[in-house]
């Protein structure tokens, strides 16, 4: 009786009246197959019924765990993260499919004023990506990190700017983040009081408060994604994940890494690139990858302790791709000089 009612609530006519002649002729059957069988036939009518979609651009300042938590929601490392700043260069997009919804995470450098654009000589993707990501998405999630006590109170000119040239339907979250760290619950209440409370601040359809890197309110917030998916036709395939190539996400996933391992400026100034990158037999990845560095002593630093640092990196990076791609991954890292510097 119970698996029928199931099916009651959930099919539409027609997939009921097959299914309940296909369950009442299995009545024989033990109940796990049977709830076997459920779950396949749910699985396939999610698929079959109409297709969801969600856009969301995730913006906020630089560090405030968008990248942690895009892949914390997806459940997979594929927006490289690390310690410092500017981590994300370009905008990144990644693909979460569950049942019949489809939501596009679209990943986003850290919003910054024209003085820093200018002052860190940063890329054009810098101003370009979120104000592109505003304009495509179906939601915008602002990404507080509650641990700065600089930041974590307010909305600059520029974060506010970026949002004013939404869509009008756009949904509003906030998303207060790095909840684990703060030592203090209260102060989650003050900033949430002060953020919505501002005559000129966005008003916010609803607020969460997570911690992406334990994952603590990422389950909710998953689902309440979910549920605001509308019908429309998904942009990616079953399979798609990403809409980054293998080679970028490995550079970047190398890049970000070094920014944790090297000190300062140092990792900005590194070029890398990928030089070999191919498949085994057994479905792994393997690759070298060519950290070109500007001067000599990046080299030293990488190599010295008979290349503990380097071995280190690449370590960190076979275990952060993994994650991503779900297979094993061999990285080979090799530091360099360029020539011109060496010159110099
Ligand atoms: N304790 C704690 N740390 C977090 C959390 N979320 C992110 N972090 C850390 O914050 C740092 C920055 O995270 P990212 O995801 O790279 O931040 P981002 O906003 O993508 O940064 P940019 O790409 O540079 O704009 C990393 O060291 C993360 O491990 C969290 O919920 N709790
Ligand atoms: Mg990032």
């Amino acid at each position: 009786m119970f698996i029928i009612r199931r099916c009651v609530v959930q099919t539409e006519p027609y997939f009921l009246k097959r299914s309940f002649f296909r369950y009442c002729s299995s009545v024989t059957c033990s109940n796990s197959i049977q709830e076997e069988e459920l779950i396949k036939f749910d699985n396939k009518q999610k698929l079959q019924g109409n297709k969801k979609l969600l856009k969301v651009a995730m913006l906020g300042l630089p560090n405030a765990g968008k990248s942690t938590l895009v892949n914390k929601l997806i459940h997979r490392s594929v927006c490289p993260t690390s310690s410092k700043v500017h981590t994300t260069m370009h905008k990144a997009e990644a693909v979460y499919t569950e049942g019949n919804t489809q939501i596009v995470f679209m990943d986003t450098p850290g919003l910054i004023t024209t003085k820093e654009f200018d002052r860190y000589k940063l890329i054009e993707t810098f101003k370009q990506d979120p104000a592109n990501s505003v304009n495509e998405a179906d939601l915008i999630a602002i990404v507080q990190d509650v641990t700065n006590v600089y930041t974590r109170h307010k909305f600059d000119d520029f974060v506010l700017d970026t949002v004013k040239n939404r869509k009008e339907d756009t949904q509003l979250l906030l998303i207060l983040n790095k909840v684990d760290k703060l030592k203090k619950k209260l102060a989650l209440l003050n900033v949430t009081r002060i953020l919505t409370n501002k005559e000129h601040y966005p008003k916010f359809d609803d607020i969460f408060m997570v911690s992406a890197l334990d994952g603590d309110g990422v389950d909710d917030l998953r689902n309440y994604l979910l549920d605001s998916a509308k019908i429309k036709d998904w942009k990616y395939e079953t399979k798609f994940y990403t809409d980054q190539p293998l080679e970028t996400i490995i550079e970047q996933t190398v890049r970000a890494k070094l920014m944790d391992v090297l000190p300062d400026e140092m990792p900005y100034k590194v070029k890398i690139r990928t030089e070999h990158c191919d498949f085994g037999d057994d479905g792994s990845i393997v690759s070298v990858v060519v950290l070109d560095c500007p001067r000599k002593n990046y080299v030293k630093m990488l190599l010295k302790k008979k290349c503990f640092k380097i071995k280190f990196l690449a370590f960190r990076v076979e275990v952060e791709l993994r994650h991503a791609f779900r297979k094993p991954v061999f990285i080979k890292l090799n530091a360099i000089c360029t020539k011109s510097e060496l010159n110099k």
